[in-house]
Formats: structure tokens, sequence, C-alpha cells
């Protein structure tokens, strides 16, 4: 038997050494492999070169975190936006380097990214030029790198977002059979029209052999259904997701109730997936930032209590965006096995609040939560993600393990070790294999 940790010295290296040393499934991505590069046909027959795979210096500088950041020092008065989206990519990440890293401190939490991911692939910013960074990452072959990115990072499993219903991806998935083959990443099938823009939805479908009308009839629920196990089976999805705005109600008699009961909470059942809900973000509050562009709102947690408990079949992943639903959507954990909480979501992707939402899950929730994805868009940025989050995560679990210490309960280095595979790891592997 391993001897007991007592002091909090003891403890807090451990942890350290027992989060860095445990690889990470990252359950929400939006991250591609080499295979999503390869210039495709879109719809009007034009090839589209516009590779998926995101990584390098200038993509990371130019995150959209960091085009919402600079238009708060430069505004579109000065550098309209579509003038900024049309400056190749390079002086787009010259203009934010100078504004939010020379001419400030880059302090926020996306600059600090930034640096701290250059920092772990050993490049040396220290004269403030991004001229050497943009050399080395140009010699960089890309299926290596990813690997390079993965081990720094210490992430054994990308897990992607393949949105169905954009041309682009949808294309490349059609064109490519083994597209999706890179063992390194998993597809995740992500529909909101489904549930956000039905009309919409049912009008795509028809066009690509799913016949489906306005109004969720036998047909169209039996068309629905084949669409979405079809998709399920050609990307080989892990589970199905969406994201929903602060508005979304379920149980309110809207015609997004019909969709979920009929169409794909059955097809999630019958192929033992979980279904994702990311909820309170509402798209386009300033619609030129483009992804930058969306605000977050309140959202209604009760409608997540009233699915999972009446779909006991159905397996929930759920997070929301807004800080104020932390607390009841932990609640509401408390109450039903089927619902797992996961990650600190884009504007809760911060310090601060990473702390304060990790502990209050702890303290509620136990072990049984998955405490952060990713969310990456830029694959470099897996590193410096869960470099923050590794260390945020650590400082929580020394607290909640000293605590434990000064109560006489024998804790060893092999406990800390099973706790945080289970939190970084397996919460979200045994979720999928229920
Ligand atoms: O975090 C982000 O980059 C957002 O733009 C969204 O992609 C969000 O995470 C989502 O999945 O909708
Ligand atoms: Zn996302």
């Amino acid at each position: 038997m391993s001897s007991s940790l007592t002091t909090p010295a003891a403890i807090a290296q451990t942890v350290t050494r027992a989060l860095a040393d445990q690889p990470v499934r990252d359950m929400h991505t939006h991250l591609y492999p080499p295979s999503f590069c390869t210039p495709v046909a879109n719809a009007t027959g034009k090839t589209d070169p516009a590779g998926f795979m995101l990584w390098g210096v200038d993509e990371l500088i130019t995150y959209h975190y960091l085009i919402a950041e600079v238009y708060r020092v430069v505004p579109a008065t000065q550098l309209p936006y579509e003038q900024f989206f049309n400056m190749p990519k390079s002086a787009q990440a010259d203009h934010i380097w100078k504004h939010l890293f020379i001419e400030r401190s880059p302090i926020s939490e996306a600059c600090r990214g930034v640096l701290t991911t250059l920092q772990k692939l050993g490049l040396d910013i220290s004269d403030k030029s991004l001229a050497p960074a943009r050399k080395w990452f140009a010699q960089q072959d890309p299926s290596q790198y990813v690997d390079k990115v993965m081990e720094i990072a210490n992430v054994d499993s990308i897990t992607m977002t393949n949105a169905v219903f954009d041309d682009n991806e949808r294309n490349r998935w059609l064109a490519d059979k083994s597209i999706g083959a890179d063992p390194r990443f998993q597809a995740v099938l992500r529909i909101d029209p489904f549930l956000c823009d039905w009309p919409t939805a049912a009008k795509k479908m028809t066009e690509w052999g799913f016949p489906c009308s306005q109004t969720i009839d036998d047909k169209t629920v039996e068309s629905a259904r084949k669409f979405l196990r079809h998709w399920i089976d050609l990307q080989k999805a892990i589970y199905v997701a969406v994201s929903l705005p602060p508005e979304f109600r379920y149980g309110a008699g809207h015609a997004s109730d019909k969709v979920f009961e009929r169409i794909i909470l059955p097809v999630c059942a019958e192929r033992n997936l979980p279904f994702a809900m990311m909820i309170g973000c509402r798209r386009g509050a300033n619609p030129p930032l483009r992804d930058a562009a969306d605000m977050v709102g309140l959202a209604d947690v009760q409608s997540v209590v009233t699915l999972c408990r009446d779909f006991p079949q159905n397996k929930f992943f759920c997070t929301m965006l807004a800080r104020e639903n932390q607390h009841e959507l932990c609640v509401a954990a408390r109450k039903f096995g089927n619902l797992v909480v996961f990650g600190c979501w884009w504007f809760l992707n911060n310090p601060s609040l990473i702390d304060e939402i990790t502990r209050m899950r702890i303290e509620l929730l136990g072990l049984s939560v998955i405490p952060q994805h990713s969310d990456a868009r830029v694959l470099d940025q897996l590193i410096y993600k869960w470099d923050h989050s590794r260390e945020l995560i650590g400082a929580v679990l020394a607290d909640k393990y000293n605590d434990l210490a000064r109560t006489g309960w024998p804790l060893s280095e092999a406990d800390i070790k099973r706790d945080v595979k289970l939190l970084l790891h397996d919460n979200f592997v045994d979720f999928l294999a229920r």
C-alpha cells in the first residue's frame, strides 16, 4: 500500500504531476486533421481552397477572441471590418500584434494564450518579432505537427465539431469517404438548424434526398431520422451536438419540442449516443465581427431538467455560457445521472471563472464532471488551453485534497492519479460507452 500524503506541499506536487502525466481526451474542439485541407469543389462547382486545419502563429494571433479585443482599441471607424477581413492573414496578425502585444501589455487570457503556446513550442519571442516564429512554422509538416502539439499538450484524442449543414464541410465528407479516418480525431455530428431553424433544415434535407416538410408529420420524422443515421454512420460520430440560444425552451409547445421528441432523441437512444447541448450563445450581436460577433445570455436550466427527466433512456452533455447559469446547472446534474456537465465554455474560459466554476462543480458533484474542453479552433491552442486549465484544476484539487487530509482520510498518490484520470479522460469515455 502506498503511503498517505498529508502535507500541503506533497499534495500539491502530486496533483501537479498527476495532471501533467494524464493524457486528456478533449471532448469539444473545432480542429481538423490534414485530410480536411484538400481543395474540393463546392456546390457551384468551383474549387474551394479554404482548408479547415488551422495552425501556426498567424492563425493563433487572428483567433476570433483576439479580433474582438483588437476592435476595442482600433474601432471600426478607423479600420472597417470588411477591410480587416480582406487583408492577408499575416497583415491581420501584424495589426493585432502591434495593438494588443506591442502598444500595451498582452495580459488578457487570449493574448497570454498565444505567448504560452509559443513558449511551450520553444520559440523565442523576447525581441517581440514574429519573423522567427513564422519561419519556424513554415518548416513544419502538418501531420507531424499534429503529433507534436498533441504530445506537448498531452492530449490523446481530439474531438471535432462536424457541422453537416455547412456546405463546405458537408462537401468534404461526400468527396472523400476516408476524410474522417485519422485516428487522432473523432467526429461529432453538429446539427444546430434542427432546433434553431427547422424550415431551413427541412429544405436542405429535401434537396439532399431526405424529403422533409415544414411540419413534423410521420413522413418527415422517418426521413429526418434516416438523415441522422446516414450522417452518424458516415462520420462515425461519437455524439450529436447543438449550440442553442439563451431563448431556447423545451416543453413550452415550440416546434422544436417535436424535433427533439420524435427525431433527435429516438435516434440518439437507438445508437446509444449522447446529445450535447451548449446553451446561451446569442449569435450575431455585431454581425460584421463574424466568428467574434456572438453574445452571451441567460439560458433556461429547467428545459434541460425536463429533457433529462422525460427521456431517461437518453444521455445528455450540457454546458452553458452564462456564469449565472452555472449553479443551477450543477444542481440539475445532482438530480439526473443521464446528465454530464462539461467545460468552461468560451467567455467562461478565463482563469478567475474556471477557478470559481470548477470549485463549485467539485463541491456539488464530486468527481462526476468533465471540468474542461478546449474549444480550440487553431491546433496549437491545445497547448495553452490545457496548460492553463491543468494549473487551475490542480489548484482546486489541491485545496480539496488538503481538506480531506485534515479529516484523517488516507490519501495516496494512486488515489489522486485515479481521480485525475476520471476528470481529464474517463468521465467522457465512460459516459460514451455507458
Ligand atoms: O468557442 C468558439 O470558438 C465559438 O465560436 C463557438 O464555436 C462555440 O464554441 C460553438 O461550438 O458554437
Ligand atoms: Zn465550440
